[in-house]
């Protein structure tokens, strides 16, 4: 795994600060003047997104809580496999630096609980609003490739529409946009997206004020893009570092990559596999039944239940 682990990383600079652990298990911290903000705000602010702190409306409500934090602070370690401390020492603190998905990694995500999943396997998306940075043609490619990574394991189908009401609505914003999980500006959160359901269910939306990219450079949208797909169609968080749908930002090569085994196993725990060669079969037998003649055989590579025919012409399942 081509992990990064930058000790003086992009979101908050922690290099230079020292930390005591205290006799009560949360910390004092000895700041240079210009580190802003001190950790435990930053800790706690990271809990609070991603593990479901509840947010204190007020700076003493905080010293009350200290057991509830540490309570947090294991959940987290536990999910990035650190020592179970309940501290914010080093190694918790650098997995904090991480760029990262907003989607939470516990509990349920805005909208509503339980394991909503799509109904129909042909979904339409639609890109609503594009970034500058990249022409609109690469930010179609790579979004198009981001829901090919899905669709070549399951029985999932996704149609490109221009125009009108689509399942999975995809844009690039910035700050507050409207749905109580404001961005951050650069780095931090990249990206999030929301369950299978109605209106904005499903939806996509990127953080604007990141560097968009094609390449190795910090951020490619296609991985991100792949893994918030991940949650539009209604898989959380995982814990393996070398999943997709690893809450942090990893880079992989885009022109080699495939889906790992243990999102693999996520989707089609939800959808199925791809309707692959029986599949096949059946839409032979009814184009047979049809067209009253005999179709092309399938000659190419069969991919999430599609063939290429000899004539070039795609067809899938249904
Ligand atoms: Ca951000
Ligand atoms: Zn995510
Ligand atoms: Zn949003």
């Amino acid at each position: 795994m081509a992990r990064s682990h930058s000790c003086c990383g992009s979101v908050v600079s922690l290099c230079t600060l020292h930390i005591f652990l205290t006799t009560s298990g949360w910390v004092e911290l000895q700041e240079s003047p210009s580190q802003s903000p001190p950790i435990f705000v930053f800790a706690q602010d990271y809990l609070e997104k991603f593990y479901q702190l509840p947010r204190n409306r007020f700076q003493s409500e905080r010293k009350n809580s200290t057991s509830v934090i540490m309570e947090k602070l294991r959940e987290m370690q536990r999910f990035f496999g650190l020592n179970e401390t309940g501290k914010p020492n080093q190694e918790t603190l650098e997995m904090m630096q991480k760029p990262r998905c907003g989607v939470p990694d516990s509990g349920d995500f805005m909208l509503t609980p339980g394991n909503p999943k799509w109904k129909q396997t042909n979904l339409t998306y639609r890109i609503i609003k594009y970034t500058p940075q990249l022409s609109e043609a690469n930010v179609e490619t790579a979004i198009q490739k981001a829901f090919q990574v899905w669709s070549n394991v399951s029985p999932l189908t996704f149609t490109k529409v221009s125009q009108g009401e689509v399942d999975i609505r995809i844009s690039f914003v910035q700050g507050d946009h409207g749905d109580n999980s404001p961005f951050d500006g650069p780095n931090g959160i990249l990206a999030h997206a929301f369950q299978p359901g109605q209106g904005i269910g499903g939806d996509v939306h990127f953080d604007a004020e990141e560097t968009w990219t094609e390449n190795s450079s910090n951020y490619n949208l296609f991985l991100v893009a792949a893994h918030e797909v991940g949650h539009s169609l209604g898989l959380s968080h995982s814990t393996d570092p070398g999943a997709l749908m690893y809450p942090n930002y990893v880079f992989h090569d885009p022109s080699t990559y495939t889906l790992p085994q243990d999102d693999i196993n996520g989707i089609q725990t939800i959808y199925g596999k791809s309707v692959g060669i029986s599949g096949m079969f059946f839409a032979v037998l009814s184009m047979v039944v049809e067209v009253g003649g005999y179709p092309e055989v399938c000659l190419g590579s069969v991919k999430g239940g599609r063939c290429t025919l000899q004539s070039n012409t795609q067809w899938g399942h249904h």
